[in-house]
């Protein structure tokens, strides 16, 4: 039996300054639009996030975080799409359910801020719970897998460790989804062994996401002959056979900017499938 097809998570950055889409649909109109042709395209989900993590960035006020995602989520949570907010914390989290929101997408699973775990607990939302040491700013200096069974292992074990938190807060197993957090405290090889590693963080017993969309480890892979990276806008192809591979890994979830290249992709590996 070939897996599931994995949900097809679509990115609505309602940011200034995201690394990849920064500036795109920093309007609530304009990313309201977006969300309807990712769901036109095919989006499964929509995460909505206002605040850009991408490294060295600096964090908005929790008020200018709430203008930005509360109105985008009213809008697509009543169009009925299922819409994830990509917030750490527990204010937004909060006020992103009660705005329809059924999925809460916090990147530093709760260890920015704790109390996002007991918004989830409360509210009963899908917690997606991302490996994460540090805010951006300063993330890339704890990129340091030193230990016994290097990256793959420190972040199983961390994620357990963020599992066991989830479950002291009171969050319900069915509630969790993980995820390597790709890009984040990572360098490039370190996201490419957690990707051929991905089987051992399944073990863990939880569904998996995995954002690799548009990722500078993939303008690393891409680079020219004259050591220029792939520009950010250039690695859809890499992305998407990514979305491929994963599928093939049994993920849950693939969180990605192109959802009309990932869905293109799934229909054919699923009729692939079909024989
Ligand atoms: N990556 C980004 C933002 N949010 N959420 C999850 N769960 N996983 C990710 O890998 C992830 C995320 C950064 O990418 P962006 O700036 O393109 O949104």
């Amino acid at each position: 039996m070939p897996p599931t097809a994995p949900l097809l998570m679509g990115v609505v950055n309602v940011t200034p300054d995201s690394f990849s889409d920064g500036g795109r649909w920093d309007t609530p109109d304009a990313a309201i639009a977006h969300g309807r042709e990712l769901l036109a395209d095919g989006a499964d989900i929509l995460d909505i996030g206002g605040e850009s993590t991408r490294p060295g960035a600096t964090r908005p006020l929790v008020e200018e975080e709430l203008a930005r995602v509360l109105p985008v989520i009213r809008e697509l949570a009543a169009d009925g799409a299922t819409v994830s907010v990509d917030t750490m914390r527990s204010e937004v989290a909060d006020q992103a359910v009660a705005a329809g929101a059924s999925i809460v997408n916090d990147v530093s699973g709760g260890l920015s801020d704790p109390r996002v775990l007991d918004v989830v607990a409360a509210t009963g939302a899908t917690y997606i719970c991302m490996h994460w040491r540090a805010h951006s700013d300063h993330m890339q200096d704890f990129a340091v897998y030193d230990g016994p069974g290097g990256v793959l292992a420190a972040v199983r074990a961390e994620l357990s460790a963020r599992v066991d938190a989830a479950h002291a807060a009171g969050v319900r197993d069915e509630q969790i989804v993980l995820d390597p957090g790709l890009g984040f405290a990572k360098k490039a090889d370190h996201n490419w062994t957690l990707l051929a590693g991905l089987p051992s963080l399944q073990a863990l017993g939880y569904p998996v996401l995995v954002g690799a969309s548009r990722k500078s480890f993939l303008g690393r892979l891409l680079t020219a002959p004259d050591g220029t990276l792939r520009p950010v806008d250039d690695r859809e192809d890499a992305t998407t056979a990514l979305t491929v591979l994963l599928a093939q890994q049994g993920v849950w979830g693939v969180r990605v900017h192109d959802v009309r290249a990932s869905r293109d992709a799934l229909r054919a590996l699923e009729r692939w499938e079909e024989g």
